[in-house]
């Protein structure tokens, strides 16, 4: 079957002022009529080297309770590296379409690995996103196939496998903070999401220039199903978070990286962190990209709301089930 990619369809669409019928969003979910222009809070800036660790904490879990999002700063990853993966990133979607389906997400496949859009899915809904995608495994070494990590550039690998183990590094010290601002010891919620075998799966997002921003979105409103999600994007803005009932815009902040909290946290925490809505917008002229990185728990953990935080006063908010349970619900749109 031939897959139409949007960076083709983009190509096509460049001096028109139209987009294909199918992008155009119902008006509740355009941006142009739903993006929020007055004055509001911004999504909260955190240091993670600041001095008073105490402080971090108490930052980092007061934003997983009001926003489910935050941005760090001083976390430690090199901006050398993330200007690399951002390069590497950018030369495989600038290859020749031949050679980028040579990482193409098999039709039949079960996992989400590989490039794609969900034009491939031929779920019958009905509008599309303006955005093509590659995910790939980059930790444990158990989880990763090579085969969908590109071989051009020649030192993409390199370059995401460094990144990989500078993530981890920032991912403990996040789960750190999010555990002790839950009050409990700094190594639980990292070991109730499966310790050393936590997936970590990389996703490029490449959002290519569309003539009708204010019609069409990128990535459609949504939570993770992470537990976190640790992202990178480029200077073109897009990324919107919801919150007190409008859409606003994330600002970009140079060498920043944004944290989601995901679905697996809130349940974890019972419901204290929250796990964010967002989307993403798309830019008239320029390409937007972004590099999430989603922490998983391993298939068949049962992951469910931490016992030393259930108490006669705070119930049990979420069924406890395994991770793969969990998803295969969500991704199929069935009740929890
Ligand atoms: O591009 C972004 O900033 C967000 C991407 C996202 O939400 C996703 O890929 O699920």
């Amino acid at each position: 079957m031939e897959v139409e990619r949007v960076q083709a369809i983009a190509y096509l669409s460049i001096a028109k002022d139209t987009i294909p019928a199918d992008f155009i969003r119902p008006e509740n979910e355009q941006p142009a009529i739903t993006t929020f222009h007055g004055p509001l809070p911004e999504i909260p800036t955190i240091d993670l080297n600041d001095p008073d660790q105490e402080k971090v904490v108490r930052l980092i879990s007061d934003a997983s309770r009001d926003w489910g999002i935050f941005q760090v700063v001083n976390h430690g990853i090199p901006s050398d590296l993330i200007s690399k993966l951002q390069c590497v990133g950018k030369e495989f979607f600038e290859l020749p379409q031949e050679e980028k389906e040579k990482y193409a997400r098999p039709n039949d496949a079960k996992d989400i690995e590989g490039y794609g859009n969900k034009l491939q899915k031929g779920n019958g809904d009905a509008k599309k996103a303006w955005v093509d995608h590659l995910f790939h495994r980059v930790w444990p070494p158990s989880r990763i196939n090579y085969q969908f990590w590109p071989q051009t550039p020649p030192s993409y690998r390199e370059v995401n496998e460094e990144y990989a183990k500078q993530t981890r590094e920032v991912a403990d010290k996040l789960f750190k903070s999010l555990s002790l601002g839950l009050g409990v010891e700094g190594n639980v919620l990292k070991e109730a999401l499966g310790g050393e075998e936590l997936e970590y799966m990389m996703k490029i997002n490449y959002y290519p220039p569309c003539p009708r921003p204010d019609l069409a979105l990128g990535v459609v409103a949504h939570t993770d199903l992470s537990c976190i999600t640790i992202l990178v994007p480029n200077e073109v803005p897009g990324l919107q978070v919801f919150k007190d009932d409008h859409w606003i815009d994330a600002k970009y902040i140079p060498n920043a990286l944004i944290i989601h909290i995901g679905d697996q946290i809130e349940i974890l925490s019972n419901g204290k962190y929250k796990a964010v809505l967002h989307r993403t917008t798309v830019d008239k002229d320029r390409t937007r990209m972004s590099w999430p990185v989603f922490l998983e728990p391993p298939a068949d953990l049962v992951v469910g709301p931490l016992p030393q935080l259930v108490t006669q006063d705070n119930s049990p908010k979420y069924k406890a089930k395994k991770f793969k349970d969990y998803a295969y619900c969500k991704l199929n749109k069935l009740p929890q």
